[in-house]
């Protein structure tokens, strides 16, 4: 028995040390100390022996089981640490590559633009407000003074929902202001930039197009406010020292007075300066808010007063970056993407720059 034992705890041994990976030395141990293994075998074999051997025998098979077990728990963390080492040799990742080769990905100029408007108003501490898509005729007309069964309505070439009489796609971001000024008490200044919704197609017309609206409620708010609000917000856009501003009378049912707002500009045959020149360039409509507004949404228009403006997003990309055709915007060509749309990253901010 001795002599078995000790020729065995040679041969286990030098099998942990054969052992080449973690799998093969899983099966040296099944081999030694699974249920029909060398070592549980010797083990078993103890009972046949003569009392007086049993003892002897008994420590000596404990002592290299013990032996054999320190020594493939050794050569497992040897081989451990080996397989690591070679997976992290594998897994090297050359940090100093480029990101990308190159930049492939562009962001459509609606979302650029959308962006720098919202830094500039950002910048002038208004709060970006948002709402849904669909709304219902509370939000969308009523509450802006729209009249139950007026013209006005149609005017806008509004989508209903199917089988939902009271419900609409919003044909502009008022539905916002109009929640917010529900929810929140004033002073407010908030803007609601988003996609809205006519039934009107051409060259000029999308159905789906977006808008950015702009809310400012407090109790001394004036025409003054909302004509030098415009200009910051014009030079700012434009990237222009002075960027002029000419107000003309205009009607919107949720303003009074209301007014449309041109910038002066300089057309070319082949191109549009805006900030110098003869010529008067519309880019939005604004007015002060009518006191029937706000009335519906609980305010008291002799305590509180606003102005609010709105403009289209799409047109102002248009202008901006010399896009000529509306529904280019829509056809999701690549190449034109690639053309006009802007480098991400590159995110606007009024101080390093909107447009890069
Ligand atoms: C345009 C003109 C405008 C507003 C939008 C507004 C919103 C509330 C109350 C009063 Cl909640 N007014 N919005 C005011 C004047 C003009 O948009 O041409 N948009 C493209």
């Amino acid at each position: 028995m001795a002599d078995r034992l000790d020729s065995l705890s040679g041969e286990l041994l030098a099998a942990v040390d054969a052992a080449a990976d973690l799998k093969a030395l899983d099966d040296v141990r099944v081999a030694a100390l699974g249920k029909k293994g060398s070592l549980t075998d010797a083990a078993k074999s103890l009972g046949q022996l003569p009392p007086e051997e049993r003892r002897e025998a008994g420590r000596r098979v404990n002592e290299v089981k013990d032996a054999f077990t320190a020594a493939l728990n050794a050569k497992k963390a040897d081989l451990e640490a080996s397989a690591l080492d070679a997976r992290l040799m594998a897994e090297t990742v050359d940090v100093t590559l480029p990101v990308r080769p190159q930049p492939m990905g562009r962001l459509h100029p609606v979302g650029q633009v959308m962006e720098e408007i919202t830094a500039i108003f950002a910048d002038m501490g208004f709060a970006v407000a948002e709402g849904p898509d669909i709304d219902d005729d509370f939000h969308n007309f009523t509450a802006l003074n729209f009249p139950p069964e007026h013209p006005a309505r149609d005017m806008h070439d509004t989508f209903f929902i199917e089988g939902h009489k009271e419900l609409v796609l919003r044909t502009h971001t008022s539905t916002v202001q109009i929640r917010t000024m529900l929810a929140q008490k004033p002073p407010l200044r908030i803007i609601a930039p988003g996609r809205t919704f006519r039934c009107d197609s051409d060259a000029t017309h999308s159905p789906m197009f977006h808008q950015v609206e702009g809310l400012v409620i407090d109790r001394t708010t004036h025409m003054g406010h909302l004509k030098g609000c415009l200009e910051d917000f014009a030079r700012a856009f434009f990237e222009r020292d002075d960027a002029p501003l000419r107000l003309r009378p205009s009607f919107f049912p949720f303003t009074e007075p209301s007014a449309e707002v041109d910038v002066r500009c300089r057309r070319t045959k082949e191109e549009l300066i805006v900030g110098e020149g003869d010529d008067w360039l519309e880019i939005l409509g604004c007015g002060m808010v009518h006191p029937n507004v706000l009335r519906n949404v609980g305010l008291d228009p002799d305590e509180w007063q606003g102005f609010a403006f709105g403009m289209g997003i799409d047109r102002m990309a248009m202008l901006k970056y010399g896009i000529p055709d509306l529904r280019t915007f829509f056809e999701t060509d690549l190449r034109w993407l690639k053309h006009y749309g802007f480098v991400p990253l590159d995110t606007p901010t009024t101080f390093a720059g909107l447009a890069r």
